[in-house]
């Protein structure tokens, strides 16, 4: 699956792309390609400009047409499909573990990062397929939230998880929140691992981890109980 990100802070993906789980699935196992491109370089101004003051007046900068669209054009010049093109928002639809795994049906994704006070509307009209955001928060720039989604996605992948990574039981992919889990010593500071954990009673333990589960959901997240859009 392809990545390109255009961005005026392609610096802010190089630790991203080549680190961790993301890094080795980009790297190593060629699962995932993720390139960014820097829109400052398609501007046309002599200076370089990549924004403007907003028509009506008001405050802040808006990322202008021309550069975000040659940026695009330049990425799909030669391709004989249409990418989906994603812009981060705070207006967009709300990331959630269930679109994740709609958008890990994608070939090839493009995201646009806005900064300032976003982008000229037009850029929405004629680019963008979804705006999406990943929680109800203004960040300086939508590179952050664009690592954010290619994470959540990448991770659902066949092959970018290994096999211990990839436990089907962890919050959210059920719709409830992942049971509490132990792991040596038996005690620390006085407490205790608890004992069903030791019986070796498989059965006993998946009953325990499913009520502990539900339980936890209830008290931290009553929210998801109610929710259709489970993954
Ligand atoms: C567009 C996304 C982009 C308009 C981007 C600010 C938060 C999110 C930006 C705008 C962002 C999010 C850049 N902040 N919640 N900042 O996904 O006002």
């Amino acid at each position: 699956m392809k990545f390109d990100i255009m961005t005026l802070f392609p610096e802010m993906f190089e630790t991203f792309k080549h680190s961790s789980i993301i890094g080795r699935a980009a790297d190593k196992k060629g699962i995932i390609e993720i390139n960014t491109v820097n829109i400052r370089d398609f501007s046309k101004s002599k200076q370089k400009k990549v924004d403007d003051a907003p028509y009506g007046g008001g405050m802040g900068m808006i990322m202008t047409f021309q550069p975000i669209y040659d940026t695009y054009l330049h990425i799909t010049k030669s391709l004989d499909y249409k990418p989906k093109v994603i812009y981060m928002s705070p207006q967009g639809r709300v990331l959630t573990q269930k679109l994740a795994g709609e958008l890990s049906e994608c070939e090839h994704i493009i995201i646009l990062c806005g900064h300032y006070e976003g982008v000229d509307e037009r850029l929405i009209e004629e680019i963008v397929d979804e705006e999406i955001s990943i929680g109800d928060y203004v960040l300086t720039g939508g590179e952050l939230p664009a690592m954010v989604l290619i994470d959540s996605v990448a991770r659902l992948l066949p092959g970018v998880l290994s096999k211990d990574e990839c436990y089907l039981e962890e919050s959210h992919s059920n719709g409830l929140l992942e049971y509490p889990q132990y792991t040596r010593p038996e005690m620390v500071n006085g407490r205790r691992v608890p004992e069903v954990l030791l019986s070796g009673h498989h059965e006993n333990i998946r009953r325990w981890r499913e009520e502990q589960s539900i339980k936890r959901t209830l008290k931290k997240r009553p929210d998801l109980l109610g929710r259709k859009d489970k993954f």
